[in-house]
């Protein structure tokens, strides 16, 4: 049975990439059962890799349990935990960077894109980011990773990582772990640029739908989304195993990026979707994508909008 691992980072304006690339995925592995442990952790010292202002840290670290459990994970089943609370993280941290090659790090992208092109002045935390990420994941032996498409990379370093301690000491202290990216929206896009991921630093908030977004908002967003210029793809965009063919992937990226969306909230095939829309311009899914949205968002962002006024609780 696989012990299961994942960790979002407290640093406001949770969004609809978080929720549907990993929150979602740790209620539907507890609906699932079959699991012996899952830890669902808010990494406040992953958030601390670049500046945070303290008071607004101690709220995003509320509103990000709050999300976990308003999405529906139980804390009764599943242990849901700051990360700074258990200093083990920070303490085998340190010794899988006396593991972890430099070589290693300076091939990950996200370190790339996170310093920008500053690097020398982006904080030694940022570039080690990945090590912590493998103490986060091995201090538990887990075994299973839901995360989004974004992590892949690091969790190949996690596996190196603790295979290189395994052979380094001759032991089999480490189990081997595996991510678990699945879905349609495993990276969703920005609403406002198809090629870029949809984040939480991104200035405009016209980007992203916040887990928060109320029905305004949401309709607002949805109806400024770009798209292109040509009606919706037909069955022919699709490739055998059902996906976007990369060329169509390439070329409409924002059209792409809303079925995508729609796909995983209704939990339909994209031959589901496109079987209904196909030719037809953009306002009729747009109208229908607002709707699920409304219906599964909404709900959630107004029970961690109760439990934050809570605090008690
Ligand atoms: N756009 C996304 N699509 C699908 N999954 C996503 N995740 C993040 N963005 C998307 C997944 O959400 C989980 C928590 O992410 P995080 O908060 O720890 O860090 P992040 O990936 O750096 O998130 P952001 O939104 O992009 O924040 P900023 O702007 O601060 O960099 C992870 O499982 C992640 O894969």
């Amino acid at each position: 049975m696989d012990h299961i691992f994942s960790g979002v980072q407290p640093t406001g304006n949770l969004h609809i990439g978080n929720y549907l690339g990993a929150i979602r995925k740790f209620v539907d592995i507890q609906n699932r059962g079959n699991v012996a442990k899952a830890y669902y952790c808010v990494v406040d010292l992953h958030a601390i890799t670049v500046w945070q202002d303290p008071k607004k840290l101690k709220k995003d670290i509320l509103e990000t349990t709050a999300s976990f459990i308003a999405a529906g994970v139980d804390p009764k089943n599943n242990i849901i935990f700051n990360q700074s609370s258990v200093s083990a993280h920070a303490e085998l941290a340190w010794i899988l960077n006396c593991i972890c090659r430099i070589g290693w790090l300076n091939r990950m992208t996200q370190f790339k894109e996170k310093a920008g092109k500053n690097k020398e002045r982006a904080s030694v935390g940022l570039y080690a980011y990945p090590i912590l990420m493998a103490s986060d994941i091995l201090s538990y032996k887990s075994t299973l990773v839901p995360v989004g498409d974004d992590q892949k990379q690091h969790l190949e370093l996690v596996r190196d990582v603790a295979n290189k301690f395994n052979f380094d000491y001759g032991v089999n202290f480490f189990p081997e772990v595996k991510p678990l990216i699945i879905g349609d929206a495993t990276r969703v896009m920005s609403l406002k640029n198809g090629n870029k991921k949809m984040s939480k630093s991104d200035e405009s908030q016209y980007s992203r739908i916040n887990l928060t977004d109320d029905k305004d908002d949401i309709r607002n967003k949805i109806k400024k989304a770009k798209t292109d210029s040509h009606n919706i793809m037909g069955l022919e965009a699709l490739d055998d195993n059902g996906d976007f063919k990369a060329e169509v992937a390439i070329k409409r990226p924002e059209a792409a990026n809303l079925i995508n969306i729609f796909c995983e909230l209704e939990k339909k095939s994209k031959k589901e979707i496109l079987e209904i829309y196909a030719g037809k311009n953009f306002s009729n899914l747009k109208e229908n994508l607002t709707d699920s949205l409304i219906t599964n968002i909404v709900p959630i962002g107004n029970e961690m909008k109760r439990m934050i006024k809570d605090s008690l609780y």
